[in-house]
């Protein structure tokens, strides 16, 4: 994997969360919890590309139950554009996030270039509402579902392809809070969701190398996109909407790494990190931690 320079992006948004502070993100993981000096140890060729400029107070769109809707709709755009680029350029994009609507336009610029887009959700929940379903009216809680054709046209639609990626080639893992809705959806297709339930009773590695079997033989790519909410509220605790019961630090890091050494994933991106819940930047040291693991840091 890693034969690829890495292009860092910043995107400081977090209007697509109920909570505030995810916009704190990339600046504490980048200046504050030190990725820099993280890859630099690591040998790692990186650049860090532009910060993603966040649209604030446009004219509101109508919506049934979509908050800040315009301001997704714009963001998204912005990333899709970007993140397509930096793919085109041949460097493997590292997205800092901001809440998890982000990854709507994350998922939009890659699937410009891969047709058979993987996704790993790594999440304490599915982010598979609906206008319909969600409890919220929260954008994060969505982004999932955009990318699979799933509600709000405006960001379905996003780039003119709809849908982005196909329900077989996702694999949610670390889910344990599930609205209703969301589990219909899952059910009613199929989807892979390795709940908390399943990775205790079959383990992290098992897990990891299920998806990971599956993904090489049905993708072209794939994207890791780790809400940093899979990790259990004891080592995430700067996180704006924490789920008790959630993967060791063990776990992560074993996921991670078996993800590297997969040498299948191709971009990612590292989302809800909310440096405003947190003390001494627990969950963004974390995170640089977690990159590290996915992008080749060996223990011995
Ligand atoms: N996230 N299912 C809840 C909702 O409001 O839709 C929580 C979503 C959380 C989203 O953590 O990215
Ligand atoms: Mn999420
Ligand atoms: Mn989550
Ligand atoms: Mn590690």
């Amino acid at each position: 994997m890693m034969n690829q320079s890495v292009a860092i992006v910043s995107v400081p948004f977090g209007n697509g969360a109920g909570t505030s502070g995810a916009e704190l993100g990339p600046a504490h993981i980048l200046n504050n919890a030190g990725l820099p000096l993280k890859l630099n140890a690591m040998n790692i060729t990186y650049q860090i590309s532009k910060e993603i400029i966040v649209p604030s107070q446009l004219p509101p769109i109508q919506t049934t139950n979509a908050k800040y809707l315009a301001e997704v709709l714009e963001l998204s755009g912005q990333l899709a554009d970007r993140v397509s680029q930096l793919v085109a350029q041949g460097t493997f994009p590292l997205v800092l996030g901001g809440d998890h609507s982000i990854s709507i336009g994350t998922v939009a610029g890659l699937a410009e270039h891969y047709a058979n887009l993987g996704v790993i959700w790594f999440d304490a929940h599915s982010d598979l509402n609906t206008e319909e379903t969600s409890p919220s009216g929260n954008i994060h809680g969505m982004s999932l579902g955009i990318s699979l054709g799933r509600g709000i046209p405006l960001l379905t639609g996003l780039r003119g392809i709809c849908p982005k990626i196909k329900p077989e080639h996702v694999a949610i893992i670390g889910a344990r809070s599930l609205d209703p809705g969301e589990k219909a959806y899952i059910r009613s297709l199929g989807m892979a969701c390795y709940t908390m339930h399943d990775i205790d009773r079959l383990g992290i590695a098992r897990v990891m190398d299920k998806v990971i079997q599956h993904l090489r033989q049905v993708t072209d790519g794939v994207h890791v996109s780790f809400d940093i909410d899979s990790v259990d509220p004891k080592e995430a605790p700067g996180t704006g909407t924490p789920v008790k019961g959630g993967l060791s630090y063990r776990e992560a890091h074993l996921a991670l790494e078996l993800l590297f050494q997969s040498d299948l994933v191709t971009s990612a991106e590292f989302v809800e990190v909310n440096p405003s819940l947190d003390k001494h930047n627990k969950t963004a040291k974390l995170a640089v931690e977690l990159i590290g693991s996915l992008l080749g840091e060996q223990i011995l």
